[in-house]
């Protein structure tokens, strides 16, 4: 299900806390002819844009009807199950609002893992739409359906529910404070668990001013971003859907990814910012720019979620010389960002690294040689500790994994190795589980993949550590070659060997078809280290 591809869009300055900034409709949209009729529209499925103001009612009117129809009320848990669609963030709010707290699930989870998260956090309602209902059959749990209508007995449409709260235009009056949960957002789980990070409503506002107060010093501007990016995902969910929204900026909903839709949305809608992972820049670079799309609108290019090689980077700015390529560094348990880089700031700008801690947010670099936790000086590489305003309140029904993830000063051990430079830009360069260590030297599979990727006939490479009796554990690679290319492990093998020591050379290469990743761009190791076993 990839249906139509909505917008949103702001005028009216109605969901602005700060300042008024959309009184009517944008200039810069009122040019692109998207200019909404007069006053609160009933909202459709097949509606293709929403104004702030109209956004804000079809959040009054779900909450109504969830409260007053579906009986939802504060601290049920409501779970969505849904593709990107300009539905998505109307629900989450409508639930945020009623101060019940809000479930995301992948739509290409399985049902033993969908059985997983349901079981963990007990939802009341499920949100869906007709192509996924199949995997739910089995839960006896409500359902409504994003549609006009519902084609089975017990369920609601969203139509439905939009239809019978009439003329309700306020938000629920419900008190609600800054510690209660407003969301469950799974970790991926690319090695381990898959664990409910619960998030606040405390978290989420300090978490979207982060994000925004670099636009801020940029002055008023009508901003477009472009989400692709799937919105059950943190980075999505937090970064693009509820820190642009309070901004007040234009968001572009995408149901999945390809490269010429997002030429062709840059082109339509006057894209300026675009939110992407490694494996989306890594397409960037390795695909022709289409010439018959104007991209000039195109400002900021930011990606995150997994580690982005220097080479990368500096790759996809030639492609895009008038636009900064980026990158954010983020996780779930922060509700997103950490760090990112700024166009205004001048960090991150070609660097590689992640950019300046955002603002509130405090990090330390703590060393993995001894058990002492010694905080490290710049340019040392260690785990990264960050603490601040936007760090989860714990994993849902697992005391135990959240004592180890944050500590009594409220540190939140990352996992994540990396280093600050002398200006205070975060290089991150890898997880330390995903570490090899060969010979008492480590290396990073991260450093090996950019390698690799350096080479013209490879279109994906991936890098695990693979246990030797000798060194301890040595490098195997995964390589996907560009299609009529007939590059053989040997010649992989001497490329790399002319470039590093000889403990990481290579021990084995494997061709595949293609690498699986994650939502947010990770290379699913563990699907690799199966494959080795099957061979
Ligand atoms: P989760 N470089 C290297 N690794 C990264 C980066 C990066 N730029 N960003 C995220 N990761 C890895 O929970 C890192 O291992 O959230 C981290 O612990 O799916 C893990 O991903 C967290 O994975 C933003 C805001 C990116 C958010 C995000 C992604 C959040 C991913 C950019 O500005």
């Amino acid at each position: 299900f990839h249906g139509p591809e909505p917008l949103l869009q702001p005028p009216s300055g109605a969901v602005k806390s700060i300042k008024p900034r959309w009184s009517g409709i944008s200039r810069d949209a009122r040019q692109r002819g998207f200019e909404p009729e007069a006053g609160l529209q009933f909202l459709t499925p097949r509606r293709k844009n929403l104004t702030f103001s109209e956004f804000k009612t079809a959040v009054a009117k779900l909450s109504y009807a969830l409260n007053n129809h579906l009986g939802i009320t504060k601290n049920d848990v409501v779970l969505i199950f849904a593709p990107n669609s300009i539905q998505y963030p109307i629900c989450s709010y409508s639930i945020i609002a009623l101060g019940a707290i809000v479930t995301t699930v992948n739509p290409q989870l399985t049902i033993e893992e969908l059985s997983t998260q349901i079981q963990d956090s007990n939802p009341k309602l499920i949100i869906t739409v007709q192509e996924l209902y199949q995997k739910l059959e089995n839960f006896d749990l409500p359902v409504v359906f994003l549609g006009s209508k519902s084609s089975r007995n017990g369920c609601f449409s969203y139509q439905d529910l939009i239809s019978r709260s009439g003329s309700v235009s306020e938000l629920p009056n419900v008190s609600i404070r800054g510690d209660d949960t407003a969301a469950l957002l799974y970790s991926s789980g690319t090695i381990g668990v898959r664990k409910g990070v619960i998030l606040s409503h405390k978290n989420f506002i300090a978490a979207s001013q982060m994000v925004t107060s670099d636009q801020r010093l940029m002055g008023e501007q009508d901003y477009v971003h472009l989400c692709f990016l799937p919105m059950f995902h943190i980075y999505a969910f937090s970064v693009i859907l509820y820190s642009q929204l309070q901004e007040g900026n234009t968001i572009i909903s995408m149901g999945k990814f390809s490269f010429h839709g997002v030429l062709k949305n840059i082109d339509t809608y006057r894209v300026t910012h675009l939110w992407a992972v490694p494996p989306v820049i890594l397409s960037f670079t390795k695909q022709n720019v289409v010439k018959r799309f104007h991209i000039s609108s195109l400002k900021v290019i930011i990606s995150g979620g997994a580690p982005l090689g220097k080479g990368l980077l500096m790759e996809c700015t030639k492609r895009f010389p008038h636009v900064f390529v980026l990158q954010g560094y983020g996780m779930t348990e922060t509700t997103a960002a950490i760090s990112m880089g700024s166009p205004i700031m001048g960090h991150g700008v070609l660097s590689g690294s992640t950019g300046r801690l955002l603002p509130g947010i405090e990090a330390q670099i703590v060393s993995l040689d001894t058990n002492n936790y010694e905080s490290l000086p710049p340019n040392h590489i260690g785990e990264i500790w960050v603490r601040g305003a936007s760090m989860m309140q714990g994993y849902l029904n697992n005391p135990q994994a959240t004592r180890l993830k944050i500590d009594e000063h409220g540190f939140v051990h990352t996992g994540d190795l990396g280093y600050f430079d002398d200006k205070g830009q975060l290089f991150v360069v890898d997880r330390v589980k995903d570490l090899i260590k060969s010979n008492g030297f480590q290396v990073a599979p991260s450093e090996l993949e950019a390698r690799l990727l350096s080479h013209s006939e490879i279109l994906e490479a991936a890098v695990i550590p693979y246990p030797d009796n000798e060194r301890g554990e040595v490098p195997i690679a995964f390589v996907v070659r560009f299609p009529n290319c007939f590059l053989t492990e040997q010649d992989v093998n001497r490329f790399i060997a002319n470039q590093v020591a000889p403990y990481f050379q290579l021990r084995r290469v494997i061709f595949l078809d293609s690498i699986r990743k994650s939502a947010s761009g990770k290379i699913l190791k563990r699907v690799l280290v199966e494959e080795v076993r099957s061979r």
